[in-house]
């Protein structure tokens, strides 16, 4: 098997992109999509996700990183069949297989920021060392309608070619820092967390995805409203690069028994043995949210 023939059989080719979706992810560094996903669709997963948040409380994102002021979850393909909807949601597996070829499920995490918090560094999700060394796209799948009161993600249209700055440490990979080029240093933020000039609010109806470059500057923002903002995060990696979780070690009989093919191509977990059985284990500690260091930054 390989990434077209997955696609094919989940239904999806590139050629659904429509040229001003090409244009903007392209020049831009991201895209918007409406109704990719129904009201009932979109409703379960939202109950799904209120289910897990209560198992998980304070620990939610565990296996990835926790947040404070944010409440986030992630694993969530081994945790609830009602996130297997995410594995044809075809504006972000085209955008994906376009930009990187070989493509694999990077992780699904969801993130709703509280009330009053939710301001993130402005960062980029993934490092790049040459200009065409494109690593991911992650998308976020609104499963609330996105406002400029609930917290919005903030992009810098354009960004993503400039050298990424701020990328969380446990997506840095085989780097240690990243190099900020000539061009990039006079742009990069004197405080990180502050409002950008020219910064784009991503806001859309539940249902809606936003595809990005993870090379893009971005970041959530703070949610003045308190009102709910469930969002997934579907990320997909070049598939020589390490998952942000590897799938193959959380596992479980249930997901293994449920998917296609194609399905567990995308996962990387084609031969897998089940790891996990029941709800996977709750830590007693788990790392926070934290960048690399980016030389020339100083904050
Ligand atoms: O949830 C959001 O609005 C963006 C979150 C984000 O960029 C991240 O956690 O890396
Ligand atoms: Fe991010």
């Amino acid at each position: 098997m390989n990434t077209a023939e997955a696609l094919a059989e989940l239904g999806i080719s590139v050629d659904i992109l429509t040229d001003e979706q090409r244009r903007s992810f392209d020049e831009q560094g991201f895209f918007i999509v409406e109704n990719v996903f129904s009201p009932a669709e979109v409703a379960e997963m939202r109950d799904e996700v209120d289910r897990l948040s209560a198992i998980e409380g304070e620990f939610g994102g565990h296996e990835v990183h926790i947040e404070p002021g944010a409440s986030r979850l992630s694993n969530l393909f081994n945790k609830s069949a009602a996130f297997d909807r995410c594995l044809t949601c075809a504006p972000t597996l085209a955008a994906a297989h376009l930009l990187l070829g070989e493509i694999h499920v990077g992780s699904l995490n969801e993130r709703s920021p509280g009330k009053g918090t939710g301001q993130q560094h402005l960062h980029s999700d993934l490092p790049r060392v040459h200009a065409t060394d494109w690593r991911g796209v992650n998308s976020m799948v609104m499963l609330d309608d996105m406002t400029e009161e609930n917290g919005p993600t903030r992009v810098v249209p354009g960004s993503h070619k400039w050298s990424p700055i701020n990328v969380p440490d446990i997506n840095m990979n085989e780097l240690k820092t990243i190099e900020v080029d000539a061009a990039t240093l006079p742009k990069v933020p004197q405080d990180p967390i502050a409002t950008y000039p020219g910064e784009f609010h991503v806001t859309g109806k539940a249902g809606s995805v936003a595809v990005i470059n993870a090379c893009l500057w971005h970041g959530g923002t703070t949610n003045f409203s308190g009102k709910p903002r469930r969002v997934l995060h579907l990320f997909i990696g070049r598939r020589d690069i390490p998952q942000q979780l590897v799938e193959r070690d959380h596992v479980t009989p249930e997901l293994l028994e449920r998917t296609n093919a194609a399905q567990r191509y995308l996962l990387d977990i084609e031969g897998a043995e089940p790891k996990v059985t029941g709800y996977p284990p709750m830590p007693k500690e788990a790392r926070k949210w934290a960048i690399a260091e980016t030389p020339g930054t100083k904050y």
